[in-house]
């Protein structure tokens, strides 16, 4: 068939979604407490409807169910990750064998429907034992990190053959230490830039310690990171220099060391000129230098806009925010459920980044959506919730998308967030994104519309 938009050979058509958000069971089978675990504890109040991680789309129990929808869907490959605090659930790092029994059971079923699994190790779940001992502030958590890391490699690295060491680590600092809609809640920027460069750390010592292990050698490891290309309000000297700052602490601090294995001079100069710069030991350096990723995987939902400040920003503390302030475009496209701006042709400056300033990695777009309020108003008379706003939403970004693959850029794939509606975070269930809906009462899945359509495209790889 002769298709407009036609995707390279062999592209991975898939959903997203993340073990806190998805499996449920919080409780059971010997699972310890995630920060999340914990915080839904003292703070139900802090979720939307009151609805908690413990409530979300059962994929514990019903993995099997689901993984056959996914192939129903047109999905060829799936990324989740392990909770870490699932497979340890103490301090003792000693593996729950229930946890590695699920683990298997759904990478063993994903294979034999012919789903390839992404597995992340790290979706902003630290494990209250571990943020006890004061979470990505500590080195010693860096270590327990690898120590889990590794166990996963070793227990399902036979068949896991793409890894991914975080996603989006800049959410942990920038939400949880920069601003308080993340557990722990602390508002301090140097805390935040010690936080993130332990992230980095922690990555690159998976990464080596993944490279020297015997299941490596058809596999490969990566980083996913939610890379929002971040333009100037205008042309003005004032306004580029801000958002080139804003870019440099909120894209550029992950992107840097992670592909190219060290951090911006301009950023080190910021941070010392603040007084930010985290601990470190001399020895980082190389090991972050060496352990660059094999591949990215990159989440994209709106880009960010910056002009310069307006009025000086008196704090106590630092904060990146001393050099910028967020511009709202007055022509902006937005997505008010979740108050995010809609501009597909970030897609295509990313590659465009991408190639030009990263050598071309290898990567693939790990999550990209459209999340809705509401979305019982469009059940038809079938009860299926008609989504066509979630399909243009998608073809804009496939096209632009498909626009920098003819350009070059080095893409293998489009994983969509998320397959079946699920928790997202502090906004629970109030915005759905799935290709299947969820009744949270009765936990019926339902294919949407935007689930037919999807099929056809990852059918015919492409779409006119
Ligand atoms: C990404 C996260 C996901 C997911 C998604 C949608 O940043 O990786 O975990 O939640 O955003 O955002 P939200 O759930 O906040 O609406």
């Amino acid at each position: 068939m002769k298709l407009n938009y036609k995707f390279p050979e062999n592209f991975l058509w898939g959903a997203a979604s993340s073990g806190p958000q998805s499996e449920g069971a919080a409780n059971i089978d010997g699972k310890g407490e995630s920060i999340w675990d914990y915080w839904y504890s003292t703070n139900p109040e802090l979720f939307f409807n009151e609805v908690g991680p413990s409530d979300t789309s059962t994929f514990y129990k019903n993995y099997k169910e689901d993984i056959k929808l996914m192939k129903k869907v047109g999905l060829n490959s799936f990324r989740t990750s392990i909770q870490w605090s699932r497979l340890m659930p103490d301090k003792t790092s000693k593996v729950n064998f229930e946890a590695v029994k699920f683990y298997n059971n759904v990478i063993d079923e994903m294979l034999s429907n012919g789903i390839l699994p992404i597995m992340n190790l790290h979706h902003f779940d630290m494990p209250m034992w571990a943020q006890k001992l004061g979470g990505w502030e500590s080195r010693e958590v860096v270590n327990y990190y690898v120590q889990y890391a590794k166990a996963c490699f070793r227990l399902f690295g036979d068949r896991v053959k793409f890894w991914t060491t975080f996603n989006e680590p800049v959410v942990t600092p920038e939400m949880g230490y920069l601003g308080d809609w993340h557990y722990p809640c602390i508002v301090d920027g140097k805390r935040a830039v010690q936080v993130a460069y332990h992230e980095i750390l922690a990555s690159a010592i998976a990464i080596s310690e993944y490279h020297k292990m015997d299941c490596s050698k058809d596999g490969s490891i990566g980083i996913i990171l939610n890379l929002m290309p971040t333009y100037p309000k205008d042309y003005e000297k004032e306004n580029v220099k801000a958002a080139n700052i804003q870019d440099l602490f909120y894209n550029r601090a992950f992107l840097d060391p992670s592909v190219l294995g060290e951090y911006p001079q301009e950023l080190i100069d910021l941070l010392k000129e603040n007084g930010a710069l985290p601990k470190y030991e001399q020895k980082d350096i190389e090991t972050i230098k060496k352990n660059t990723v094999d591949f990215l995987g990159v989440n994209y939902y709106c880009p960010r806009r910056a002009q310069a400040r307006t009025e000086k920003l008196d704090v106590d503390v630092f904060t990146p925010e001393i050099y910028f302030e967020n511009y709202v475009w007055p022509m902006a496209k937005m997505n008010k459920y979740r108050g995010w701006e809609i501009y597909e042709e970030g897609v295509y400056d990313i590659c465009d980044n991408i190639m030009k300033n990263y050598g071309n990695i290898p990567f693939f777009i790990s999550e990209n959506g459209m999340g809705v309020e509401g979305e019982e108003r469009f059940i038809n008379e079938k009860g299926q919730v008609e989504d066509l706003y979630r399909i243009d939403f998608v073809k804009d970004h496939l096209k632009s998308l498909h626009k920098g693959i003819e350009a070059g850029a080095n893409c293998f794939g489009y994983h969509m967030w998320t397959f079946i509606d699920n928790w997202s975070w502090r906004n629970a269930y109030k915005n759905r994104y799935g290709f299947v809906s969820l009744d949270l009462k009765t936990q019926k899945r339902t294919i949407k519309k935007s689930g037919e359509w999807f099929k056809k495209v990852s059918k015919n790889n492409g779409f006119n």
